[in-house]
């Protein structure tokens, strides 16, 4: 085959991948996790992970520590988009590919970085706003909407935002009336909707940039007394198996799906770039988008 020269070249030596993740966040960070795991075991790739527990500090820290023990490659999913200059420098000095995975980062020199494979999340926003959109067409009224973001500064925050908000704008009655971050998480996402329902009287959609958090919200809207999907109609980003089963039970109304099993892209991808192949700058993943029914379909074979 054509990559045999090369793998020759590197012998039986193992490729060694620094890999620095977020966090433990979400049911989308886990199933990530899990997914790079697996699959650097199967493809024979001796991985070292660590944990930055959504502190940017961390996985500089964690892709420093990369640099010194030599890896072959790093691959990493930035916390937010902006300050990576310094430390994607330093590994380009020391001859160490970077692949983004899941979320990009902002600066100017792509040099900086081999390849960003992930989802499209201005697409993601986009496709919840256009739902919501159609809904409401009929609308004679405003519809409230408040909005949990994630991470702040975060890539899936930022475009999530922008994709939902470039659609709504067709419809003046639709009103962003909140909007806070729920740092992505369950807990977060309850107390701030805590806060929502607290602060307005009249709330008719929840738009939630992941699964997790409207699955915290629920809970609020739960504890107020309101029905979830009924009172407050709910969108939500990721299609876990919990965000799923939400959606199947009529508690969420739309999901627009963002896959996190980048593992073994990921790994043929190292393999590829150690073998002297050329990768495309941008990799994006194909997505779907669930309403309750077509939850309740996909449900039985969700493998996350
Ligand atoms: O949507 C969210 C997670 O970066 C796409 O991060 C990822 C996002 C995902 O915490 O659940």
């Amino acid at each position: 085959s054509s990559d045999a020269p090369a793998s020759e070249a590197a012998g039986d030596k193992k490729i060694v991948m620094g890999f620095a993740q977020v966090g433990a966040e979400s049911g989308w960070r886990s199933a990530n996790t899990q997914s790079i795991q697996d699959s650097a075991k199967e493809a024979g790739i001796d991985l070292k992970f660590s944990d930055a527990q959504q502190k940017q500090e961390n996985q500089i820290k964690a892709i420093r520590s990369y640099i010194q023990q030599k890896v072959d490659v790093i691959a990493f999913s930035p916390v937010v988009e902006s300050g990576w200059d310094t430390v994607l420098k330093e590994a380009k000095d020391a001859g160490i590919p970077v692949i983004l995975t899941d979320r990009a980062v902002d600066s100017k020199d792509t040099s900086l970085y081999v390849t960003f494979m992930g989802s499209d999340f201005v697409e993601e926003g986009r496709r919840a706003g256009d739902w919501l959109v159609d809904q409401y067409k009929d609308a004679t009224e405003d519809v409230n909407i408040v909005e949990l973001q994630g991470t702040t500064g975060s890539a899936p925050a930022n475009d999530r935002k922008a994709g939902f908000g470039e659609k709504i704008a067709a419809n003046p009655h639709l009103k962003i009336i909140a909007s806070q971050t729920g740092d992505f998480t369950r807990a977060k996402g309850k107390e701030v909707m805590q806060a929502f329902l607290k602060a307005n009287k009249d709330i008719d959609v929840l738009y939630a940039h992941n699964d997790d958090m409207a699955l915290g919200a629920i809970q609020a809207i739960e504890a107020a007394g309101l029905k979830p999907g009924v009172d407050i109609k709910i969108i939500s980003i990721d299609g876990v198996k919990d965000g799923m089963t939400a959606a199947a039970d009529g508690k969420i109304n739309y999901i627009v799906e963002c896959n996190p099993l980048l593992g073994p892209l990921l790994m043929q991808s190292a393999k590829d770039l150690l073998a002297g192949k050329d990768l495309p700058k941008r990799i994006v993943t194909e997505d779907g988008t669930f309403t309750s029914e077509q939850a309740k379909e996909a449900l039985p074979n969700r493998k996350y």
